[in-house]
């Protein structure tokens, strides 16, 4: 028995060394999630993902591939890709569901493509699959999968997980008839399809109730081959890994530089991939409002801002870091000086350790997306402070916001009242910085990514084997 899971990205990373190709396994929160349930239950594992390498590379260097689970690449013909993941999946449907229908860019051959993409993976986890194993189908990319799946594999147990929001109704009922169609029907081929908030609960079966004419009882919808449950499941992170990276020397030296570097200045921090819904340029604008508000801050605080490179051959993106780089400019212009720049921005990602020293260097971390299925950094930045230092500033649109009840919460949108919360976070005392940190620690220790992947995964089982039960012998 094995767990299949499926995402569209592979955990691997392909570097040349020299004229050699290696793959190496990367270890991000959900491989390791999994691969301790795997280790625990004493089960293998097979990841299956669309490959961004070619067949040959894979097949000449799959042996020197040192990760303990199996890898399943998926390879698509290049123009089908574009359209199912570039098209349909980014800007479709990452559009709607983070509610900025006006960015949608439907196309039918679009929809096609998204089938067929999702069809191609289907027959091949069918291909893979022996009795007992458990998928775990990931994220927006392959909403029709677990429908597709139980026609090929009827008694397998499927869970499926969306890692972005589920929008409400009158947004969803934006899409065209089929696709909205295809998408309620695929999800419901899983046992269990798990969201991050109630909210995404709430409005699934509604948009289901109302667009299929399907009724659940205690969020179950009953079909004639199986039944779905459907329920929240807020993704968290590995806690003890980013709590002990506090004391590991190289993040103890590059802190101190950091704080050198900044002695007499406080440090608002952010970090996001470049999209427009992680509301950056909403967040300049409140960082804008605050230093006209609070003039006695300038030249006192410093706002490191870190962008990492995402979906850059997608318009909206490219449009988007234009307009966070006229701000930056626009701020630092008017406001700066020969000694000082209000926003340091980097547009490269870092590494993790640095990441590290940048969450225990800031006195506040400002997180202000405008939509957002969880929001990872909030959990990590909280969760590093083992010196029980730091604000968290933290928008009310991102799901961590429902379970983080100590941060301080603000409306992206609302840019003066920001400026405001940001005051008061640079103002808060150490007492009380240590009173909220202490209270969200607890809660993020005992709510870590393995009881959610742990908490997902026998949900799935016991939907799947209480309806086996419930079969007439
Ligand atoms: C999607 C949903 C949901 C970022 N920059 C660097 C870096 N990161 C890491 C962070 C964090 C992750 O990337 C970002 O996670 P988020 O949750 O904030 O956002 P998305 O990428 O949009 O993820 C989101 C998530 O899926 C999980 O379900 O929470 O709502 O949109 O782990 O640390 N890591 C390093 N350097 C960087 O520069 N090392």
């Amino acid at each position: 028995m094995k767990i299949i899971n499926i995402s569209y990205r592979l955990p691997l990373s392909v570097k040349k060394q020299n004229t050699k190709t290696v793959f190496t396994p990367s270890s991000g929160g959900l491989a390791t999630a999994v691969l301790s349930y795997t280790q625990k239950s004493e089960q293998k594992l097979t990841w299956v993902g669309i490959a961004d390498f070619d067949r040959n590379t894979w097949e000449n260097h799959k042996n020197e591939f040192e990760g303990n689970f199996e890898i399943e690449p998926v390879y698509l013909d290049r123009r089908l890709n574009r359209n199912f993941y570039n098209i349909f999946s980014n800007s479709v449907l990452w559009a709607m569901f983070h509610y900025f229908p006006s960015y949608m860019e439907y196309n039918e051959a679009a929809f096609e493509a998204y089938k067929s993409a999702n069809e191609i993976v289907a027959k091949r986890v069918s291909e893979i699959y022996e009795p007992g194993d458990l998928i775990w189908v990931h994220d927006y990319h392959f909403m029709g999968l677990p429908k597709l799946l139980r026609k090929l594999l009827p008694d397998a147990q499927i869970g499926f997980f969306l890692h972005i929001p589920f929008p409400n109704f009158e947004i969803f009922r934006i899409l065209p008839s089929k696709a909205k169609r295809y998408i309620l029907e695929g999800i419901l081929g899983s046992n269990l399809a798990g969201f991050h908030t109630w909210d995404n609960v709430i409005h699934f079966t509604e948009c289901v109730e109302k667009l299929l004419g399907l009724s659940h009882r205690n969020f179950v919808f009953s079909q004639d081959t199986h039944r779905t449950r459907i329920g929240s499941y807020p993704i968290s992170i590995d806690f003890e890994k980013f709590h002990n990276a506090y004391d590991k020397p190289e993040v103890a030296k590059l802190r101190s530089e950091i704080r050198e570097l900044y002695q007499d200045k406080k440090i608002i921090f952010s970090v996001d991939r470049l999209d427009y819904t992680k509301g950056i340029n909403n967040r300049l604008s409140a960082f804008e409002s605050f230093l006209k508000k609070y003039p006695e801050w300038r030249e006192k605080v410093v706002f490191l801002l870190v962008i990492v490179p995402s979906r850059e051959e997608i318009t909206k993106y490219g449009e988007r870091k234009s307009m966070i780089e006229q701000s930056v400019g626009r701020i630092n212009g008017a406001m700066g000086n020969y000694k000082w720049s209000p926003v340091v921005y980097q547009y490269q990602s870092v590494e993790f350790d640095k990441l590290i020293a940048l969450y225990t260097s800031a006195d506040v971390a400002l997180i202000s997306p405008v939509r957002d299925g969880m929001n990872l950094v909030a959990k990590e930045y909280v969760a590093s402070r083992k010196d029980l230092r730091g604000v968290l500033v933290l928008s009310l649109m991102t799901g961590a916001s429902k379970e983080l009840q100590e941060a301080i919460a603000i409306n992206p949108f609302d840019k003066e009242l920001t400026g405001y919360r940001i005051a008061q976070a640079l103002d808060m005392d150490e007492k009380q910085q240590e009173k909220r940190m202490r209270h969200m620690q607890k809660y993020l220790a005992k709510h870590d990514v393995f009881r959610w992947a742990t908490r997902f995964l026998t949900d799935t089982i016991d939907m799947h084997d209480h309806d086996n039960k419930a079969q007439p012998l």
